[in-house]
């Protein structure tokens, strides 16, 4: 058959990717069934499923990291990759999608979903990733099947492309005819569908459905276009041909159904797996692999640190063979020698030998390896094939160890977090020495919290960070700061008179001097700027004191008590003396915020961000993306905190922000004398 002709070869890796909850982990459980590589279907609610094998998704019954599972169909491997479908966790699934040769975008006829569908597709299209949507959970369809794809259609860039329509037995789908083959099956559970005659209403619907099948395909063949136009059914293998084809070429989407959990639909998904996705070779060329001789090339799709084995590369051989003790390189660092090859099961991985080109395993020890690399064997390395940046964050927590002595081991931990996954940073704040932890979101930081806790042993607290407020002053004041100690031996003496003058915002800190005939001597000037810097770190109000010139203008000395350090103290006295009397006001950061939406929320948008106290600047449609906007405003940090919350359910999911740092503003009235009361109480707390 011409199938077999198109069908690629070699191992193949596919992402089973989707909107959240959608039944990606079940389909992989399913397929694993299917295929034999675990004896019985396990279920996500009964915790037993190969893929969520880590403590916290099985406590959240969701997916919060991807799950990488080798198996073997009708004698071909493939590494299926489930990805976590929750935005917050979106992440893993970028930084996988180049080393794949096709996804499988599972999915639900819910509206609700849609956004979230149109995110992912979105993300393969811009990747030029092959994809087929299976449509899941038809065990509890409502709607006909046109119905639902007219639901979904709007997600996809590409038209989708039915295969399949659902046999209905009173109001329930008990199987489907499939339309490339023109077969009829029933669905049996937990074993293959049973093949059954196509006559009566399925035999007419089928013919309806087909022909739009392949009007849709004979949009890009010709040829096919004739045979439908003058009525003459197109051979099958040209159907199949054409299938294989326009789906390689990103041009159509195809369309089929089932349900992952009772395992229905699962055996035709792998034969069009088999027959149409395209294979390792189409892959190469898709990322312009450019390997010499016998050299090794490989992408890192996922770092895992083990408790047992230590740290794993997972990665996709691009060409060449990576075995025990090849030296891999990216183009930046060498990254190690790789100490053992495995072939994954999600948490179960079993030692094998070198892996060929086309497969995914996990390579051990790669001290310096990182997701998203490209790396090879050979003298010069290979050009990244990708680069995978991470979302910007958009929540942020403060940590802290509970116990001091696990400060380090905290620390420690935190690099192996970010290690496994890039999309959380770990930022020191040196002012508040508050370590904060920035993620994609509150339950992406609660799971970061979780793997703190059960992976790595640290205990932690957690609290909102500190915004970064400021102080500073509105009307200037002369100040002198004398320090003076007489208590037996060497005394202390320092005199200065400042003058303390507010600034323009923005400008910062000027210190200068204007001593003349040395009543200050000069050795000692640099030592009173030390101590005005030293009294503008805890400003009147008890923040930094920021936007103010400070001006030596007078002084004296004494010829034995005066000292470098005598000095630093006068200069801060005279600070800390000086400013309460020159009408210290709050700043607070204002940033601009650049939020985007479905356009059927800006609406609801423009009213967060007014609650929020928002000024907004004014919102345009979002450049590439049908029926989004972008709305931008001036927004105070202190606001911003937990923005991503609200605009998260007022956008089905997929609403997102970035916020830049603008300027600071004064903040008087009520909420300045809260948040100083605030700052007053925690400082007398320490
Ligand atoms: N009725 C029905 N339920 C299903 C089907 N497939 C999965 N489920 C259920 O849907 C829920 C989510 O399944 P998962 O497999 O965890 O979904 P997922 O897409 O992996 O979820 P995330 O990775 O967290 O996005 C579970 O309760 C499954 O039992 C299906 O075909 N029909
Ligand atoms: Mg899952």
């Amino acid at each position: 058959m011409a199938q077999n002709g198109t069908r690629a070869s070699g191992p193949r890796c596919i992402a089973l990717v989707g909107p959240f909850q959608s039944g990606k982990t079940t389909l992989l459980e399913a397929i694993l069934a299917r295929t034999g590589a675990v004896p019985r279907q396990g279920m996500i609610e009964a915790g037993n499923t190969v893929g969520d094998a880590s403590k916290e998704a099985r406590h959240h019954k969701m997916s919060v990291e991807l799950t990488v599972a080798t198996t073997t169909f009708m004698g071909d491997s493939y590494t299926f990759i489930d990805c976590p479908g929750s935005v917050e966790f979106i992440h893993d699934m970028r930084a996988v999608l180049p080393a794949v040769d096709a996804a499988v975008v599972v999915c639900e006829a819910d509206e609700k979903k849609v956004p979230q569908l149109q995110l992912i597709l979105r993300e393969l299209e811009e990747q030029k990733i092959p994809r087929f949507l299976f449509l899941n959970k038809i065990d509890k369809a409502d709607k006909r099947i046109r119905e639902t794809l007219q639901l979904l259609r709007p997600a996809s860039r590409v038209p989708l492309l039915l295969r399949q329509i659902p046999i209905w037995n009173n109001d329930i789908i008990t199987g489907f005819v499939d339309l490339a083959l023109e077969r009829a099956f029933v669905y049996k559970e937990h074993a293959a569908s049973e093949v059954v005659a196509l006559e009566g209403d399925n035999a007419s619907r089928e013919k309806e459905a087909r022909f739009t099948m392949l009007e849709t395909l004979a949009d890009h063949d010709d040829e096919l276009m004739e045979q439908l136009l003058e009525d003459i059914p197109p051979p099958r293998d040209k159907v199949f041909d054409d299938l294989a084809k326009e789906l390689r070429d990103g041009i159509v989407c195809p369309v089929l159904i089932g349900v992952a959990n009772r395992s229905n639909g699962v055996l035709r998904l792998l034969k069009a797996l088999r027959h149409e996705a395209p294979g390792i070779t189409e892959t190469v060329k898709r990322l312009g692999i450019k390997a010499s001789g016998s050299d090794a090339v490989a992408y890192v799709l996922k770092t895992l640190h083990t408790a047992h084995g230590g740290k794993m590369s997972v990665a996709r051989v691009l060409a060449g063979t990576v075995g025990d003790g090849t030296t891999l390189s990216s183009t930046e660092r060498e990254v190690g020698r790789v100490s053992g090859v495995f072939k994954m099961l999600g948490a179960n991985n079993e030692k094998r030998g070198p892996a060929a080109t086309g497969e995914a395993v996990a390579l051990g020890k790669l001290d310096h390896a990182m997701t998203g690399d490209t790396l090879s064997s050979g003298k010069t390395a290979h050009a990244p094939v990708a680069e995978i940046k991470p979302l910007p964050p958009v929540l942020a927590i403060a940590i802290l160890a509970r116990e001091r002595k696990d400060d380090v081991k905290l620390g420690q931990a935190l690099n192996k977090l970010h290690d496994e996954d890039p999309s959380v940073t770990i930022i020191h704040n040196p002012e508040t020495h508050e370590v904060v932890l920035w993620g994609q979101g509150e339950m992406h930081l609660r799971v970061e919290t979780e793997r703190l806790n059960e992976r790595y042993g640290v205990a932690i607290d957690r609290r909102t960070p500190s915004v970064g407020y400021r102080e500073t002053i509105r009307k200037p004041v002369v100040q002198r700061g004398r320090h003076k100690k007489q208590s037996g031996g060497h005394g202390q003496f320092g005199d200065v008179v400042l003058d303390i003058k507010p600034l323009p915002r923005g400008s910062g800190f000027t210190f200068t001097d204007e001593i003349k005939g040395g009543v200050v001597p000069n050795n000692y000037i640099s030592s009173v700027e030390e101590g005005v810097i030293d009294g503008l770190k805890h400003g009147p109000l008890g923040f930094p004191v920021v936007d103010v010139a400070v001006k030596l203008i007078d002084g004296s000395y004494h010829s034995v008590d005066s000292s470098d350090m005598a000095f630093r103290t006068a200069g801060r006295i005279g600070v800390v003396e000086g400013l309460p009397q020159c009408n210290p006001v709050l700043l607070e950061p204002i940033h601009t915020v650049e939020i985007v939406c479905p356009n059927d929320a800006t609406a609801k948008i423009n009213a967060i961000l007014s609650g929020r106290r928002g000024q907004i600047l004014g919102f345009d449609t979002r450049e590439g993306w049908d029926g989004w906007d972008c709305v931008r405003a001036m927004m105070p940090e202190s606001e911003i905190g937990d923005l991503i919350i609200e605009l998260r359910s007022a956008t089905a999911g997929v609403g997102s922000y970035t916020f830049k740092f603008d300027h600071m503003a004064e903040l008087s009235g009520k909420p300045a004398d809260q948040i100083v009361a605030a700052r007053k109480a925690a400082a007398a707390a320490a």
